[in-house]
């Protein structure tokens, strides 16, 4: 873990990094190498015999790279972290690297399409099955742990019904029965929620999303204990390979600093367009952890500092009046991905979700009519005209 930074805004630009120690550099150099020299040969037999510390080749650890890597640990509160070419590359090294052949997991009862797609593929390959739970109730949680549970997944707030789930209760029950909780935070990021504070056992993020808040990089990270860690960066991710690149790390870490003023300003805007939403006569149903009346309000209340920057709702008709409805906006961009500086909206049963067989899509509650906004850091009222006149 880094110096401890008393608050995190501060941690987001200084963690990881000492300009002293390169050159002055205010702006943390890319080290855009794929290979490090050696002195010797001998040098090089010590390096991979990991009896002296150094870089040895970038998809096993580069300088850029780890100041990422530690600031991420420090926003988590966790012992280290590690990145990935992307949210997906670090979800199937930790999944992969954590179960074995017949093992079980439970999930949230809604998920990213595509981790859904990886948990299917377990099964097929390796009969690691998975429940999917609504895990709103101890009893819940009990019912569904077999012998051979090694993990439960949870995504909070869910993607894209932004439903919340109580990380202490299912913390709680998981560690009662020894397994593992491991916790998609891209919705929240560790500005909003830290999971591994309340005892969860890794984070994983998709930092494609707000962590680098740009749209301009596809990258992934992981953080947790020590031991833990070190074992999926020894396995999975050294001997997979999905490791970020030197420049998309570098990425990541200038949009970090940005991190606390941009989802401010994100959550600012999603509860402003929430409100005039909920007012809307073509609107059923609006979904905004944020959101008072939300029946997740309380939870988030507990254990994040916002309700963040991304809301969905269902519209009154069909698919056909859903994608109508996205074909009018004007300055709102027809996009999948969050939790960039554009307000971004998308239609989650035919893009995000699509991969969800239409049964268990529709128990998720991914609807025909339900579509994801992930609100920018523009004027929210620019935002909500374009909405007003597509939906009107
Ligand atoms: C999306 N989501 O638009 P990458 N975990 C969560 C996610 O939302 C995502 C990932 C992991 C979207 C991407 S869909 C084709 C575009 C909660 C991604 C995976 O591998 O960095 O894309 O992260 O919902």
């Amino acid at each position: 873990m880094g110096k401890q930074f008393k608050h995190m805004e501060t941690a987001m630009i200084h963690e990881g990094y000492d300009s002293k120690a390169l050159l002055g550099s205010l702006t943390p150099p890319l080290f855009q190498t794929s290979t490090f020299t050696f002195d010797t040969a001998e040098q090089g037999a010590a390096r991979f015999a990991g009896e002296e510390e150094g870089h040895v080749y970038t998809r096993v650890s580069n300088p850029t790279v780890q100041i990422l890597e530690q600031k991420l640990a420090a926003l988590e509160k966790a012992e280290k972290g590690l990145a990935f070419a992307s949210g997906m590359a670090a979800i199937s090294a930790v999944l992969i690297a954590l179960t074995k052949a017949n093992d079980h997991i439970i999930c949230s009862s809604g998920l990213y399409g595509c981790t859904y797609g990886l948990l299917s593929m377990m099964d097929e390959k390796y009969n690691i099955q998975t429940d999917y739970v609504a895990m709103t109730d101890a009893q819940s949680i009990e019912d569904n742990i077999r012998p051979e549970t090694k993990v439960i997944y949870i995504e909070t707030p869910i993607n894209p019904t932004m439903e919340v789930i109580d990380l202490e209760l299912v913390i709680g029950i998981a560690k009662k029965h020894d397994i593992l909780v491991v916790v998609d935070n891209t919705f929240s990021t560790p500005y909003l929620q830290r999971p591994l504070e309340l005892g969860a056992d890794v984070v994983v993020h998709s930092a494609t999303k707000y962590l680098s808040g740009h749209g301009d990089v596809i990258a992934g990270l992981a953080a947790g204990e020590q031991t833990l860690i070190d074992q999926i960066a020894a396995t999975t991710q050294k001997d997979i390979g999905g490791v970020l690149s030197p420049f998309d790390a570098w990425l990541v870490i200038r949009g970090l600093k940005t991190l606390p003023l941009r989802m401010d300003r994100h959550a600012e805007n999603a509860s402003q367009i929430a409100e005039k939403l909920k007012q809307h006569s073509q609107v059923k149903q609006v979904f905004y952890p944020g959101d008072p009346e939300n029946s997740g309000y309380a939870i988030m209340k507990k254990q994040m500092k916002s309700g963040g920057g991304t809301l969905s709702f269902e519209i009154k008709g069909g698919k056909a009046e859903a994608q109508a409805f996205l074909n009018k906006l004007e300055l709102i961009k027809i996009a999948v991905s969050l939790g960039d500086t554009e307000t971004l909206i998308q239609h989650p049963a035919t893009m995000t979700h699509a991969v969800i067989p239409d049964e268990q899509r529709q128990k998720m509650g991914v609807t025909d009519t339900l579509v994801r906004l992930s609100v920018g850091i523009e004027g929210w009222q620019d935002l909500w005209e374009d909405l007003n006149q597509a939906l009107t």
